[in-house]
């Protein structure tokens, strides 16, 4: 065989196999082989197609997305009319149509027909769309339009990875039109609404308008990136055979490749149509893609010829609807409420409207971004929608009704809750070297534990289960001690008396009792925990136990500088700040004195983090500096250079430019003219100093140090210390610590599990270190490893 054949081989076989992979992942919904795998074929076939471009075909995988955007989509006229549904809301009109149906079949003998046979399947809500397959390779895509008329959507079509480019087996129509709808499942939707809102963009109101507004894009490439489903429901034009019934039909279909519904059954008379909605309502919320209701249709084509149809409807088939997830409803008024950390966030109050079974009266709002966007005003008419178990949302205003007295809504300048200032947050961002600070969503205010609303549900914050776990106090008792003015903050807890609640609703002298001995017991609580108790906005249990591993005591966590903060994991500079100016707050700092003189003993380390002390080379404290185009190996570079941050502010230009290229040269000394930029990062420096940490990459002091110029591996599981230590300790010697062993290794030490690289350094002869080994080496070189 020449190379050409070869590689045509290969480009079939390639071919034959991605179909095979797509339909069981996009069809079947079972995965047959890794996304990994997948690719791998995939771009095998991309590199033979690019090698022998005659040989690319437009039923080929690799040909979904189109290169062209369109001015507009050309009209398609559909050969067989592209027919709507009739509708049914109640049983009483399903059983009606099942009359109409039996009365219509006008049968030879006299019998009479007890059941018909209907095929039933849910109703999907999306775009009803039609496939033209010509012998089996996809011709023609159109969207339904008015029905006689609709536009050609081809190269959109083409990119919906369950439709098939090319129908799988054999026996199909020379001419096959199929029928169904483009959809997005609800999990898609929220995906692509959650990037659509990442970049700025409006989110879709529904899965339905989703699905619409990707398949119309003029550019294909859109579409491509959209998360759109087909599922096959009926057939148009054909020339050639196919079964005599409406199931066998799809079952066909579904065997050259096109999805069908995982719900599709046959029902013996009307009377189990009515049971198949039961079932299918009952599960509609846990359907993966929403629909608006199930479609009957009578299953045999003979009788479907015989029925007909009326004006644009067939007499065949039926919609029995669901209700809708959608109403209309007014907006009486926007309500704020005021939460734990003082955000005050609208919430909509509603004309009470039934949805989908449900009355609703209020809606949240979420900030007053979100009120913008709708550009919504008290005395509009609105959609609003629950979908499944989700809170009710408000989806958007209709214009058309706005009343001539609509008010807008007005973000109160007075807390609702104590008449404090509400200020807007601020958004810190950091980028080209500069902190930034923009106009955030949310309103606070500015109260705090003055507030009423803001202490209430600080005190149950803080005395919450997985905070300091004072059991006893519900909500409700922290509402009575609150409007008592008994506790007015989380400090006042611990001065109560007996005699202070024993008179509260709900407390006897046992339960009184035994709320104060809860008090007292919470007084040790860890530092994690009592970091988390205070409700720092942003501050979760996770970040609360960084804080706390990492910084070692409460004295660092309040002392500690945003850019400091930045070295903790995932401690952004937003959370930083957060931080950082709830620990500069006069009245929390007051709280926290007054909790520690009531005898709160924090149970700290009091030591700086193993992890966090080992995080701090001079290079990598350049980068987290952000200068403009100055990346990690820039930074390391002027570390590796400069030797300490006063080297790198006195660095002259020459040195600079020796250093690094001349763009980044010059942009460090941009950076550091700037009096601000100096000031923040010998702060954050000399903060990290009298932390007690000191820079790993100051050659000066690596070079006197014993192990320096060497490099070392940890492997296996060490017992005696952790691995971050083990390599904290190894630096502070001097040493490198690698992943990987080479020859240029110097030492391994190696754990109980060691595997490929210990065999690798027996290979290479190199020295190796058990743990136990290891300790005595430290204990040699001075370093005592506690236990
Ligand atoms: O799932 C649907 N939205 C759907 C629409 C299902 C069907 O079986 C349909 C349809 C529209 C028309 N059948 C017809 C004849």
């Amino acid at each position: 065989m020449s190379d050409i054949e070869n590689d045509a081989n290969r480009i079939l076989l390639l071919r034959t196999e991605l179909r095979e992979h797509n339909h069981r992942y996009y069809v079947l919904d079972e995965p047959s082989v890794p996304d990994a795998e997948y690719d791998r074929l995939f771009r095998e076939l991309k590199a033979l197609e690019a090698k022998h471009p005659r040989l690319v075909t437009s039923d080929s995988p690799t040909q979904r997305i189109g290169s062209e955007v369109l001015s507009t989509f050309l009209q398609v006229k559909h050969q067989v009319p592209m027919l709507s549904l009739g509708n049914a809301f109640d049983e009483s009109s399903m059983l009606e149509f099942d009359r109409r149906v039996r009365g219509g079949l006008d049968l030879d003998n006299d019998l009479f027909i007890e059941n018909i046979e209907y095929s039933c399947e849910p109703k999907l809500d999306g775009l009803a769309v039609s496939l033209l397959y010509r012998e089996g390779i996809l011709v023609q895509g159109a969207t339904r339009g008015d029905g006689a008329t609709g536009e050609d959507i081809t190269v959109n079509v083409r990119t919906v990875r369950s439709i098939p480019l090319k129908l799988q087996g054999s026996g199909w129509p020379s001419v096959l039109e199929v029928r169904g709808e483009v959809f997005m499942s609800k999990a898609g939707f929220e995906r692509l609404n959650a990037s659509q809102l990442e970049i700025g963009g409006k989110p879709f109101a529904n899965p339905r308008n989703a699905a619409a507004g990707s398949l119309r894009q003029l550019d294909s490439r859109i579409t491509a990136s959209r998360p759109l489903e087909f599922c096959c429901y009926g057939i148009g034009q054909v020339q050639g055979q196919l079964p005599d019934t409406h199931i066998a039909i799809l079952e066909k279909l579904q065997m050259w490749g096109l999805p069908i519904s995982h719900e599709l059954k046959r029902a013996n008379g009307i009377e189990e149509c009515l049971e198949y909605y039961q079932d299918i309502g009952a599960r509609r919320n846990s359907l993966p893609y929403e629909i608006d209701g199930v479609v009957f249709k009578v299953n045999s084509l003979a009788y479907q010829r015989e029925l007909g149809f009326r004006a644009r409807e067939p007499r065949w088939a039926i919609a029995h609807k669901f209700p809708a997830l959608e109403e209309l409803t007014e907006l009486l008024d926007v309500e704020f409420q005021v939460g734990r950390t003082g955000a005050v966030t609208p919430v909509a109050r509603l004309m009470p409207v039934k949805v989908a079974g449900v009355t609703v009266a209020n809606a949240t709002l979420h900030n007053m971004d979100e009120v913008a966007r709708l550009g919504l005003m008290i005395g509009d008419t609105v959609i609003i929608r629950r979908a499944g178990d989700v809170i009710p949302q408000i989806m958007q205003v209709v214009l058309e009704r706005r009343p001539d007295n609509a008010r807008p809504v007005h973000i109160p300048e007075q807390c609702p809750v104590c008449g404090s200032q509400v200020e807007r947050t601020q958004l810190v961002k950091r980028s080209k070297g500069r902190e930034t600070v923009s106009e955030g969503a949310v309103y606070r205010c500015v109260g705090r534990l003055a507030c009423g609303a803001q202490l209430k549900q600080a005190i149950i914050h803080f005395v919450s289960r997985r905070a300091m776990d004072i059991e006893g106090l519900g909500d409700k008792s922290v509402e009575q001690l609150v409007d008592e003015g008994l506790v007015s903050s989380p400090a006042d807890l611990y001065a109560l008396k007996f005699d202070d609640i024993v008179d509260l609703e709900g407390f006897a002298e046992v339960s009184s009792n035994k709320l104060l001995s809860a008090i007292e017991d919470s007084k040790k609580p860890s530092l994690a925990r009592f970091i988390y108790a205070l409700g720092i906005p942003d501050v979760g249990e996770e970040t609360a136990k960084v804080l706390a591993r990492s910084l070692g005591s409460l004295e660092r966590v309040q002392q500690a500088l945003p850019h400091v903060l930045t070295y903790l994991p995932d401690v952004g500079l937003e959370v930083a700040h957060e931080i950082h100016s709830f620990f500069e707050d006069a009245h929390n700092q007051q709280v926290i004195k007054e909790l520690l003189k009531h005898g709160l003993q924090i149970q700290d380390q009091g030591e700086l983090g193993a992890e966090f002390a080992a995080s701090t080379t001079l290079g990598g404290f350049l980068d987290k500096l952000h200068i403009p185009s100055v990346g990690p190996g820039g930074a390391q570079k002027l570390a590796d250079r400069f030797g300490s941050l006063e080297g790198v502010f006195g660095a002259d230009w020459l040195d600079l430019r020796q250093t690094l290229p001349e763009k980044q040269a010059n942009s460090v000394r941009e950076f550091f003219a700037l009096e601000d930029n100096r000031l923040i990062a010998e702060a954050a420096e000399k903060q990290l100093r009298d932390f007690g940490m000191h820079w790993l990459s100051e050659k000066k002091v690596v070079e006197g140090l014993p192990l320096a110029g060497q490099t070392w591996v940890l492997t296996g599981s060490l017992e005696l210390m952790s691995r971050d230590v083990a390599k904290e300790k190894l630096e502070s010697l001097g040493a490198k610590v690698a992943g990987s062993v080479s020859a240029k290794t110097h030492c391994v030490v190696a754990g109980p599990g060691a595997g490929s690289k210990l065999a690798k350094a027996n290979e290479l002869g190199l020295k190796v270190l058990d743990e136990e080994a290891f300790v005595e080496f430290l204990k040699h070189h001075g370093i005592a490893v506690e236990s």
